[in-house]
């Protein structure tokens, strides 16, 4: 097995690429796709300040190397979801990774900022731990670049999320949603600019990049995600893959190709009316946002703002499912 480049014996096989790399020409792939994604969809330009959604993770953690790599500049941001060990070893691998490199983290933690994490809170509020999850991260994390005046919000979503995203969305034929899954969304409304610059490398390529660029990260997966649809999604286009490498970057590009203008209209739609949270000043449909709202039912105050709001507005418009995956 020889590197496709310099001939040289090769670490790793891409079959989509239907080609194998050598451990330099390989991180190189890695950098080259990002800089593509970055390019074709105008996600960043040179002098940006990016803050870059990091979970511990593979994915989060190969991002930051990257965008660093390329020359941006860019701080991170963990958020403390309290699911037990699974927190602690991912704030864990945040940390090192940010301390042993001299970069910037922020870091918000739910269960000492809005007093509830993932597990308690989503029981109270009756709602299924990831949906509790999503709405958390997407919310602190646009506030958080919107507080730190960043030029745009990076999170780690790979081709294999998604994937998997869009091929849920279109399961269900979830217009608002596909409306939204660009790997790009621009700043507006009170929202930071989102950018998904791994839409091009799977998730075996960017746990390859963090292994060769000795990234130690969080391998657990959370134990929240068991069972959920989702995971069935990414096993399906897995199997679909394996037969015929290809198909599942064939699918999600070309849908943004071909697909995805049809449905913008109705991202239009649901971006009219967006007022401002009487509560904490972020987006919102209505008088509260559904984060406040989240917050309200998790702790189980049964203040004023709950009483005005909570049930009132559907959750899904305001709520921008945009970044996918259940978290
Ligand atoms: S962290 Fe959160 Fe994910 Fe855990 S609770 Fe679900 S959404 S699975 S990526
Ligand atoms: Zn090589
Ligand atoms: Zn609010």
């Amino acid at each position: 097995m020889k590197c496709r480049v310099c001939r040289q014996p090769a670490v790793i096989d891409v079959r989509r690429h239907n080609a194998n790399f050598c451990e330099e020409h390989f991180v190189r792939l890695c950098r080259d796709q990002v800089v593509k994604a970055i390019e074709a969809f105008e996600m960043l330009s040179p002098g940006d300040r990016v803050l870059v959604a990091v979970s511990g993770g593979k994915d989060s953690l190969a991002l930051w190397d990257i965008l660093l790599a390329l020359g941006y500049e860019v701080d991170g941001l963990y958020l403390g979801l309290g699911i037990g060990d699974y927190s602690e070893g991912s704030g864990h691998h945040a940390r090192e990774f940010a301390a042993a490199r001299g970069l910037r983290l922020l870091e918000v933690d739910l269960r000492s900022e809005h007093g509830f994490g993932i597990p308690d809170g989503s029981r109270a509020a009756n709602r299924p731990p990831c949906s509790a999850c999503g709405l958390s991260k997407r919310h602190l994390f646009d506030r958080a670049a919107r507080e730190g005046d960043y030029d745009a919000l990076a999170t780690g979503h790979n081709l294999d999320d998604e994937a998997a995203v869009l091929f849920g969305n279109v399961l269900r034929w979830e217009g608002e949603y596909l409306a939204r899954q660009m790997p790009v969304l621009p700043a507006g409304n009170g929202f930071p600019r989102k950018v998904k610059p791994l839409v091009r490398l799977g998730e075996r390529e960017t746990a390859a990049y963090c292994v060769l660029r000795g990234i130690d990260y969080q391998v657990e997966e959370c134990p929240m995600a068991a069972g959920n649809r989702h995971l069935g999604y990414k096993a399906a286009l897995n199997a679909v893959e394996a037969q015929s490498p290809g198909t599942r970057h064939a699918f999600y590009f070309g849908f943004l190709d071909r697909a995805a203008d049809l449905f913008r209209s109705q991202m239009a739609e649901v971006d009219q009316g967006l007022g401002t949270c009487a509560t904490c000043g972020s987006p919102a449909n209505g008088e509260v946002c559904a984060f406040c709202r989240l917050v309200d039912r998790a702790t189980g105050d049964r203040g004023p703002t709950h009483d005005a709001a909570v049930g009132r507005v559907p959750v899904r418009l305001e709520s921008r499912r945009d970044d996918g995956v259940p978290g």
